[in-house]
């Protein structure tokens, strides 16, 4: 066991820590945790540190320190509280994150949020400089990816929240006893955060001062003046962009996707889907779909463990939009968010008089006033613009460990993760993609399906809502090595592989001319069985210029199986015709979104994008502007 007695650090840690919490860090007898623990104990002078092992005494001690605070308040029901973001700081903050590189490799990051490494170090440090006086500051170890397993990464948070820790402990497995069993020497990531001075509501106040910086040579995350999850929570997207740079580097996948599992009961079947979606585009409720099994919401860990394409879920629990969820379209949720009983944290919701949790979409009578994410809310409240402020933010969140819900697999805590046979890209598109397509191959979805995703901007961004924007993979804000090299990493990843998953692209967003979605919310669920179906290759397809779609008398038995409803052949002919300028259009923005923000791209991959553009312009002069089902090529198998 390492001896701390002589360490630099070992004076200022016995000053600030109780023998508990001192004995707890010593014990691990890991000196790159003793340094990272003194180095920014020294630099943030907070007044105490706490050090945090994987008890359920320390998880309440932090939940009542939050409480206490008044970082979150108790709801009516037991075990639910309500945390409040300021009004400026209630999604995830790109102009204020930075990717921080050597100086060659600013000019090949792009539109990857780049800065000079030793530049930002030098400011972001000088921002942390005491920034903790007057608090006291958590230690919590948690594991990415179940403990003791091939994908484990083990991390370390330093944090001035204690709303911060509390949503780790939710949303992380816990890590000490993971730390104690590490080889000495192995990697582990570090994150220290600080919501900064707070105002009279305990919101952040320095917002100008508000940095996310990301040194990924160091594998070290500081994050200063927020409290948005997304901006603080370290395990969370902070981690993502450690992961995915790590993963590069090592041939592995860290995807901005879900992992679930298709039931097929009449033939007692169980197929993993992993699947990426921009935020906000329906990606936890294709995750949560009724019926089928959830192994994660958000981020998945792609490892080839004895040849196989296998995944593990980083996370331990969800923090969801809570918009729009509700008893018919997410039953599961919205039951488990009305139990009593369960440790659930909502922020930036509307609290009525009676104490309760309000919002968007929710489908219940809501008060006409209460406390919200802009303070004093009333029905009627106007912003400065003389706009109507809703009750509840758009990107409102629950926080909630995943072991609540009745639909988690049994597999999604197993060491060598699950067997993945299909993966979903899914975007918000109007006008252009079908409500699901296969891919002819792995490089073609990638190429065609992953690189092409766009979507239009949502609030879980600060910024402009519903500007179409290129969302490679749905990975474009956590992409933290030049793109070109992560299209290539994706593509290269099957090699080798005896089964390489099927890609399909999905998209629920598909309107009629009046603007009406042409399907409800739950026939994701048709998509996604008769992708199911041609994994285990019982059903045929037609091909279209880009891959295969299904036939209408697979779609009509689904629909009839699963809803006991009618599916017309009108409606799939519209759904389903593959629709060509709308798809000209898109890959040609991406050829234009690579040529700027992707210097390092590949010509192979330009090449393959603009000879998809001619052929598909030559196909207009044969079949008109759209290609009726069944009537390209022919029906193949
Ligand atoms: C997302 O926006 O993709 C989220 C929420 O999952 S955040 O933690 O803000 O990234
Ligand atoms: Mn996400």
């Amino acid at each position: 066991m390492a001896d701390f007695d002589n360490n630099r650090f070992a004076p200022l840690l016995t000053s600030k820590m109780s023998p508990e919490s001192y004995g707890k860090l010593v014990e691990l007898g890991n000196e790159p945790l003793f340094a990272f623990v003194g180095e920014y104990t020294e630099l943030c002078e907070p007044d105490s540190v706490y050090m945090c092992d994987d008890s359920d005494g320390d998880a309440e001690y932090i939940r009542q320190n939050s409480l206490r605070r008044g970082e979150e308040n108790p709801l009516a029901k037991e075990g639910q509280t309500i945390h409040y973001d300021g009004s400026e700081d209630q999604g995830r903050a790109p102009g204020a994150t930075k990717n921080l590189v050597a100086k060659e490799l600013v000019p090949l990051m792009g539109a990857l949020l780049a800065k000079e490494r030793q530049e930002g170090l030098a400011e972001v440090r000088e921002i942390l400089k005491g920034i903790m006086k007057g608090k006291q500051a958590v230690v919590k170890l948690s594991c990415e990816g179940p403990t003791q397993s091939p994908f484990s990464i083990a991390c370390a948070q330093m944090t001035d929240s204690f709303y911060v820790a509390h949503s780790e402990d939710l949303l992380y497995r816990r890590g000490y006893e993971h730390f104690r069993l590490m080889a000495p020497g192995e990697r582990f990531f570090r994150f220290v955060h600080s919501a900064g001075r707070l105002d009279e509501n305990g919101n952040s106040k320095d917002l100008d001062q508000r940095r996310i910086y990301q040194d990924l040579d160091d594998y070290i995350v500081m994050s200063a003046n927020n409290q948005y999850a997304g901006n603080s929570v370290g395990l969370k997207k902070h981690a993502m962009r450690l992961a995915i740079k790590l993963s590069g580097t090592e041939g592995w996948l860290c995807e901005h996707m879900f992992a679930m599992a298709v039931q097929n009961e009449k033939k007692g079947r169980s197929t993993c889907f992993c699947g990426a979606f921009p935020s906000a585009c329906g990606k936890t409720a294709t995750a949560m779909l009724p019926g089928e099994k959830i192994i994660g919401d958000d981020i998945a860990y792609f490892r080839k463990i004895n040849g196989e394409f296998r995944a593990v879920n980083v996370e331990n629990g969800i923090f969801g939009i809570i918009k729009d969820v509700n008893g018919a379209d997410d039953p599961l949720i919205f039951k488990t968010l009305q139990t009593p009983g369960r440790e659930i944290i909502f922020s930036n919701v509307l609290t009525g008089p009676d104490n309760e949790p309000y919002w968007q979409g929710m489908g219940v009578d809501h008060p006409s006033s209460g406390r919200s994410f802009c303070g004093e809310w009333f029905a009627g409240k106007t912003d400065e613009q003389a706009k109507p402020i809703p009750l509840a933010h758009s990107n409102a969140r629950y926080t909630l460990r995943l072991g609540y819900l009745e639909n988690i697999d049994p597999a999604y805590n197993d060491k060598n993760g699950v067997l993945v046979e299909g993966i979903i890209y899914g975007g918000r598109d109007s006008d252009t993609s079908v409500p699901i397509e296969e891919s002819t191959d792995w490089k073609s979805g990638i190429l065609l399906k992953a690189c092409t995703l766009e979507s239009e901007t949502t609030s879980a961004v600060i910024g402009e809502e519903g500007v179409l924007a290129p969302q490679p993979m749905a990975n474009l804000d956590f992409i933290s090595y030049p793109i070109g090299a992560y299209i290539t990493n994706n593509i290269r990843f099957v090699e080798g592989m005896e089964k390489v998953p099927r890609i399909y692209a999905v998209n629920y967003f598909l309107r009629d001319n009046k603007g009406h979605f042409l399907t409800h919310k739950l026939a994701k669920k048709v998509w996604l069985h008769w992708a199911e179906q041609r994994i285990h290759n019982e059903v045929d397809a037609y091909r279209t210029p880009l891959g295969f779609i299904p036939r209408y008398e697979d779609l009509k038995s689904l629909f009839g199986e699963i809803f006991g409803e009618d599916f017309s052949e009108e409606l799939y002919r519209e759904l389903f015709k593959f629709r060509i300028d709308p798809w000209v259009a898109k890959i040609s923005r991406a050829v234009r979104f690579y040529t700027r923000n992707a210097p390092d791209c590949p010509k192979e991959y330009f090449e393959i994008w603009k000879s998809t553009v001619h052929k598909l312009t030559a196909l207009k002069e044969r079949y008109g502007r759209f290609i009726a089902p069944g009537d390209y090529e022919e029906s193949v198998g």
